[in-house]
This record gives structure tokens, sequence and C-alpha cells, in this order.
């Protein structure tokens, strides 16, 4: 890096517990326990406001975490593959995940991870405390996002959604990647209760955050709070898509 070449500036925003978006510029590197060789940054946090934790991991080559990532009685954790190949291991089933697969881990199961690439695999990582319900476990899921069909979002034909995990409720959370054509944009301005952490994977767009008007494109992450306004426009000539995780299937608490 070195001596700056202007004056500094920065894309990014932070407002604690409403939104923040983070541009890839900003962001150093956090030492976390059980990462070996590994490159990473803790993006939202309960700090921000968030009842998440999201990271970004630059493995390296042979880069790992053998101790295993969450595993406690209550922590869910999940991984989607950016780049490169890894091997993922859960329940003592191993799963080799290249761009766009993905792992869930339910509470009580650790995530093992090993770098399969000879440079740098790139990941969004995860974690959050499952909301319990009787009679009700979630199980171990792993797929690739690219072998799942998108589906039309809200009756437009422009705007795509998938579901990486299933929808039982079971689950009390999922990830999704949504995806706007060039021009495309939400049906109306979202203001709910979930709070979403998500990641550009491509394109470019003007995203309503707090009902201000914000650039953002591939490469930025976006922390949603509770009730924040939300929408985008793509804008560009490639989809704006991201993956963004949602809390889903449970009553709100007192
Ligand atoms: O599922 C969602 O709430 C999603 N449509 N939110 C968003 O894109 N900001
Ligand atoms: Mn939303």
């Amino acid at each position: 890096m070195g001596y700056p070449k202007d004056l500094l500036s920065s894309r990014s925003i932070i407002k604690h517990g409403k939104y923040a978006l983070i541009a890839p510029e900003g962001l150093v590197n956090n030492v976390v326990p059980g990462f070996d060789n590994c490159s990473m940054s803790i993006l939202a946090t309960p700090k921000l406001g968030a009842s998440f934790v999201d990271y970004i991991v630059t493995m390296h080559e042979g880069g790992k975490n053998s101790e295993g990532f969450c595993g406690q009685e209550d922590v869910e954790s999940f991984v989607y593959v950016l780049e490169g190949k890894v091997k993922a291991t859960a329940d003592e089933k191993e799963y080799v995940l290249e761009g766009s697969g993905y792992l869930y881990c339910p509470p009580g199961v650790k995530m093992y991870l090993e770098n399969l690439e000879a440079g740098d695999s790139r990941l969004f990582l995860y974690k959050q405390k499952y909301k319990p319900l009787e009679g009700r476990k979630p199980w171990v899921i792993s797929g690739h996002a690219n072998q799942i069909e998108f589906r039309d979002y809200d009756d437009m034909n422009n705007v795509h959604i998938k579901d990486l995990l299933p929808t039982d409720i079971d689950f009390d959370m999922n990830f999704h990647i949504l995806s706007f054509d060039p021009a495309a944009c939400h049906p109306f301005i979202e203001t709910h209760v979930q709070e979403h952490g998500a990641y550009l994977l491509s394109g470019e767009g003007m995203y309503n955050l707090d009902n201000e008007w914000i650039p953002v494109k591939k490469g930025d992450y976006i922390f949603m709070g509770p009730y924040v306004h939300q929408a985008a426009y793509a804008v560009g000539r490639e989809p704006l898509a991201y993956v963004y995780s949602k809390d889903c299937n449970r009553d709100a608490s007192l």
C-alpha cells in the first residue's frame, strides 16, 4: 500500500444499528483464532447492531481451519465460496466446494475448512445464534448455487431469486441470491423486521438505504438493520446480484 496518491476518502457509510455500506478498500485484516494462513475481515457484528457476524475470508495456499469453526450448541454457521476451491467438512462428511458452493452447519456441528487451490480462495462466512423451535432441528446442507434455478421474484421476469437452504420450519434463517437485470428494481421499498448481511456478487446499482440512494457495486458488503428502508435499481450492463441472509420461520419475541 504505502503513501496515498491523493486526499483520503471513502465510499463506506456506517450508521450503527441502521445500515452499513462497507466497500472493500477500507477493510483491514483481523486475526481469528483457528484460521491459519487466512486473511480475514470481520464485517457486521453486534457492535454494528447486527444479530449475526459476517466475515470475508481469503484463504491463501495451505489456508485452513482444522480446529473447526463454531459448533457451540446454540450457534449455526454458513459458508459461501466466492472464488477458488475448498474442502468443507461437517459431521465427518467432506464437501468439495468451488465458486458458488456452500455449506450450512446447524447448532452443535463444527465447520472445518481447507483451501484446495494453489492460490487464494475467497469465502463469505456467517454465524448466528440459532432460535430453537420445540421438536425441530435443522440439518447439514451443502450445494452449489449455480446448480439451483432462479425463479421470478415477485411476479417480475427481470428480477430473479433462489433459496440456498430448505424453507422447512426447522431452519430459522435462509440464504438467498437476488439478481436484477440491468434497469430492474424492487417492486417497492421494503421496511421489515429482519436484518440482512449482503455481499454483492456482480454488477452496479443504486441502493436505497434509510431512504438515501447510494451507488453500490460488486465486492461491496451491505448490512441492513431491522426496519431500514431498502430497495435497489440495477444500473450498468451486468445483473446486480447479491447473496444475503434473512431470518425466517420464527415469531418475534417480547
Ligand atoms: O428478501 C428480502 O427481504 C430482500 N428482497 N431484501 C432486499 O433485497 N433488500
Ligand atoms: Mn429485505
